[in-house]
């Protein structure tokens, strides 16, 4: 079993590094029958592959078109791996708006954090991507959500993440929600001077993050 599932993580890494949807959605489906938690085979399988991509990508190893092929099987694979996150049966009652700021089009871990949340029974609202900062703030009011999530890979959009805290403070809504932010560049550092309330490594320490937020909410 050990060998078939270390197999299993090296060729999903290896079908994304290719960019190689079909064999990726073949590998996701694969690992969920062989009982392979689908966040385990996220981590240790296709993520490995796609942190790849990005480093042959930033070392001028691979070019653009390599990058769209990786990334679509990584889409393609991501939507299986989430359909099969297991859902805990007690909803939470908690509202949570999540979305990928302006200017950033990177949602594949974006999805996941959102997959996660729902399957722990939080109710989420998903923005999806290039999210114009006032948006998150009308979407959480027609909403009536208690967390505001943003996710962003890009330093440049980073800045998003700022703005958001201000537009909050500005409109004097800034106690109402407690916020979370995430991303590949995003840190705890970063969190702390901006003022959000929390920041996640990955989707996992997003769920325990925003209970511990919901703790001190009530
Ligand atoms: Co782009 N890209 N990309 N890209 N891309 C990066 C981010 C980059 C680091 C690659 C590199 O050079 N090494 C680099 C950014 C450099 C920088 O800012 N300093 C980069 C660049 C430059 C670009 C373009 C500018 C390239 C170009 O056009 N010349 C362009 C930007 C377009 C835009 O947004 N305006 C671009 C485009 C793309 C694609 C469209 C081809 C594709 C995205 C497809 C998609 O998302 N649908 C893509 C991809 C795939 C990547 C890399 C290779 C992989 C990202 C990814 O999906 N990781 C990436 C390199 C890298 O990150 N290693 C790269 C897997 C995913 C599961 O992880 O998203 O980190 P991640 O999510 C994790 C955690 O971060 C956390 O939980 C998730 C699950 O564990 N998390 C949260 C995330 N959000 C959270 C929110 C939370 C909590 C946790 O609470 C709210």
């Amino acid at each position: 079993m050990e060998n078939i599932t270390e197999k299993i993580f090296e060729e999903a890494t290896e079908a994304i590094v290719e960019g190689k949807a079909e064999k990726a959605v073949e590998l996701a489906k694969r690992g969920i029958d062989e009982g392979i938690d689908p966040l385990v085979l996220m981590e240790k399988g296709f993520i490995p592959g796609i942190n790849k991509v990005g480093d042959l990508f930033e070392t001028g190893r691979l070019f653009l078109p390599a990058l769209i092929y990786s990334a679509t099987a990584m889409e393609k694979a991501t939507e299986i791996i989430n359909a099969a996150i297991p859902s805990e049966k007690e909803l939470v009652s908690a509202k949570v708006v999540l979305g990928t700021v302006q200017g950033d089009v990177h949602d594949i871990g974006k999805t996941i954090v959102v997959s996660l949340f729902k399957a722990n029974g939080f109710d989420v609202l998903d923005l999806g991507r290039d999210v114009p900062i006032a948006r998150f703030i009308e979407e959480a009011e027609k909403f009536g959500a208690d967390i505001i999530g943003s996710s962003t890979l890009l330093t440049t959009t980073m800045v998003g993440q700022k703005e958001l805290e201000q537009q909050l403070k500005k409109a004097g809504l800034r106690e109402k929600y407690k916020t979370i932010i995430g991303g590949a560049p995003v840190t705890q550092r970063w969190a702390n001077r901006i003022g959000a309330d929390a920041y996640a490594q990955d989707a996992g320490d997003g769920v325990r993050k925003v209970k511990e937020l919901l703790m001190d909410k009530n």
